[in-house]
């Protein structure tokens, strides 16, 4: 039989984006339900060309549910995937909540599908879009190289706010422009701009080193995120990993650089062409041709993008990358899909 999925979260930046790549896959399900918040209880919004109604967050939602995919904030997922686990559905959570729960496991699908069925609580998380703007890729050349250092600088768009973060971008940048002169003097764009928003400096004409919430040491929680979940997808406890996240004004996808240190030497062309050859990567690596991936070229395409692929001049074991990867697609709804077809097997299976 074809397994009923619950959408929680379906008016959100994830959720919409969610309903148009269960529209665009292969259809794997029987009923999809849309839940929202009574806010937006009663709405009627597309899924697969049918017009559904939005029913309100309630435990009795999950009544006769298969797979609950959760795009909600941590402390609305913490409350309620296991609701849906205790009425019978698998959640697929893309929050932070379970993530680095022992008994939760943590997946990509091109990495570690077989941890789909070890899940003890019911529920499987989705990692953080950073972390899976590159971890499809670093994981292909894992398998191949064994990864043990990985230094990374994000340059992330405003979308992994979600919509207020686009709002904000959008209203801060048409603020800017308006105004011919801004950008020469400090503290003139600061000065111009109505609303900070999610941010905790403009973002519009800028650069902020900053995304998350403050942590132990000065990090961010993004930054720890980067590091502890790339670990635990990777199943490398102590893998190296240092990284500084950054926002940029961009609305969607999700740039890193990478300077990745094997166990073995990696002459780039190898590289290259083991990337080309991986599930869910795509290479576009041509300098000299002007040929590398940006966000404004690969918002919207569910690849992780990789380009600048060079062997590191002072060490023939590291690589040096650029990645882009759209947080909404592959950094959030896409991989939750994914996964939420993995388990749908179990039920066309039996
Ligand atoms: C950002 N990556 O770009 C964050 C958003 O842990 O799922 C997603 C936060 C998370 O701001």
């Amino acid at each position: 039989r074809l397994p009923t999925l619950a959408v929680v979260g379906a008016t959100g930046a994830v959720g919409s984006v969610m309903r148009d790549i269960l529209t665009e896959r292969p259809n794997v399900w029987g009923e999809i339900r849309l839940i929202a918040s009574p806010r937006s209880a009663g709405k009627v919004l597309s899924v697969r060309g049918e017009d559904v109604t939005v029913q309100a967050l309630a435990p009795e939602v999950f009544d006769g549910v298969d797979v609950a995919m959760f795009d909600v904030p941590d402390e609305v997922s913490k409350e309620w995937a296991p609701v849906a686990a205790a009425r019978g559905a698998v959640a697929v959570d893309n929050s932070g909540a379970f993530r680095l729960d022992p008994d939760v496991p943590l997946v990509v699908p091109e990495v570690n599908a077989d941890q789909v069925g070890n899940r003890p609580r019911g529920i499987i998380a989705n990692p953080n879009c950073t972390t899976l703007s590159m971890i499809v890729a670093i994981g292909a050349l894992h398998r191949a190289y064994g990864v043990k250092d990985l230094v990374v600088s994000s340059y992330q768009a405003a979308s992994g706010s979600g919509q207020e973060g686009i709002d904000t971008l959008r209203d801060q940048t048409a603020t800017v422009a308006a105004e011919r002169n801004l950008g020469n003097e400090a503290g003139d764009v600061r000065a111009a701009v109505d609303e900070l928003g999610p941010f905790p400096a403009p973002l519009a004409y800028n650069v902020v080193p900053w995304a998350g919430s403050l942590k132990d040491d000065g990090y961010s929680s993004e930054e720890l995120k980067v590091r502890n979940e790339s670990r635990k997808i990777l199943g490398l406890p102590d893998l190296r990993v240092a990284a500084t996240c950054v926002r940029v004004p961009v609305i969607t996808t999700h740039a890193l650089t990478v300077h990745a240190t094997f166990d073995s030497e990696v002459p780039a062309e190898d590289a290259r062409k083991l990337l080309a050859n991986a599930e869910g990567v795509e290479v576009l690596d041509d300098p000299a041709k002007g040929e590398f991936p940006t966000p404004a070229d690969v918002v919207g395409t569910d690849p992780t993008w990789v380009g600048r692929i060079r062997q590191s001049i002072d060490d023939p074991t590291s690589l040096d990358l650029f990645l882009c990867g759209d947080n909404l697609r592959k950094g959030a709804a896409l991989n939750t899909a994914q996964i939420a077809e993995v388990v749908a097997r179990e039920f066309t299976q039996d």
